[in-house]
């Protein structure tokens, strides 16, 4: 299981897994073929559609319920559809995703479905005041619903320093000394169409209480946010990106500030790591991506691996 592709008749690529209806769901990006070349930018990273996969548990062969979204359906999208997430309020089905809009940045967005494999039908504007890439949607016990979001270099966070759009700032991709960039959380409004509260900056600290340094590639924040709970605490798990790592930190709030604590998983193949972390019938899964089908950076598969904590609560390095 763990080497093997969900799926090998498209690509796929940023899985975020979810249990609905019992059953599996993984929201990827769809990976397409292009002549573009690679570029710190990640124009390379060219999609247009969603696809909805489905499992009836690990192991069982998957289903592809087809185009969901795409990108000639959603008014504010110029190009770009990255790594998207989904999740169940209300009684409806609410596809998060960014892509740039016509002036070229990053923005998410939010789609609303019927059923977890869509069809989902986008709203006209994004998100407003939304910015950067890769959201995560994570539905607290409560009934709260937050979303995390943010990558840099290509991902554009570093244009947002000032709270306002920098384009000169882009090809800085991140600051040299002094504190990392912090990936962004917000509430969601009931109906999930919109931020409740400000934009807050997420801590990541190390065992001292100092923010993780902006030259600290292996522990500092890159992209691919994911929130999931274990026995009560907040686990957030990022990618370290140009150390090509996945990593978490753990905090007692939806808001951290989190602790760092170690590496999920060490590099793949290809530059890109992303993920997802999901309980199903008592049993914890990462799911991932690789280039080991393609052999190209931007032409990922998805898979999926069991993974263990330790008693304290650690999450030990997958294999
Ligand atoms: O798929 C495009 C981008 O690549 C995602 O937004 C990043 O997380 C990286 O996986």
């Amino acid at each position: 299981m763990a080497n093997e592709p969900l799926v090998s008749h498209i690509f796929t690529a940023d899985p975020s897994a979810h249990v609905f209806e019992g059953k599996i769901y993984v929201y990827p990006s769809h990976d397409r073929k292009t002549d573009i070349k690679d570029n710190d930018n990640g124009d390379q990273y060219d999609m247009n559609d969603y696809h909805v996969l489905s499992l009836e548990s690990i192991g069982r062969p998957v289903t592809d319920h087809g185009v969901a979204l795409k990108a000639e359906d959603i008014p504010w999208v110029s190009k770009q559809l990255w790594a998207p997430d989904a999740a169940f309020k209300n009684g409806k089905y609410y596809l998060f995703f960014p892509a740039r809009d016509k002036e070229g940045i990053f923005r998410i967005g939010v789609a609303i479905g019927d059923s977890p494999q869509g069809p989902f039908k986008p709203e006209a504007e994004s998100i407003a005041g939304s910015y950067s890439v890769d959201p995560a949607s994570f539905v607290d016990e409560d009934g709260k619903a937050y979303l995390y979001f943010g990558g840099i270099w290509g991902g554009q966070l570093q244009c947002w320093q000032s709270g306002k759009f920098d384009r000169e700032a882009y090809s800085s991709m991140e600051p040299q000394f002094g504190p990392a960039l912090s990936p962004r959380v917000a509430q969601l409004s009931d109906d999930m169409l919109s931020f409740s509260t400000d934009i807050k900056e997420v801590e990541i600290l190390d065992v001292d209480g100092k923010l993780l340094s902006s030259d600290d590639h292996e522990r500092r924040f890159f992209e691919a946010a994911w929130m999931h709970k274990y026995k009560g605490k907040y686990y957030f798990s990022y990618s370290t990106g140009d150390t090509h790592f996945l990593v978490y930190a753990i905090g007692d709030t939806p808001y951290g500030p989190f602790t760092y604590q170690g590496r999920i998983l060490n590099p793949v193949e290809g530059w890109t790591t992303h993920h997802s972390i999901c309980e199903f019938k008592d049993k914890w899964y990462l799911f991932y991506h690789d280039t080991s089908l393609s052999g190209k950076n931007h032409l990922r598969s998805v898979k999926a691996k069991e993974i263990f904590y330790d008693d304290e609560g650690k999450i030990k390095l997958a294999t």
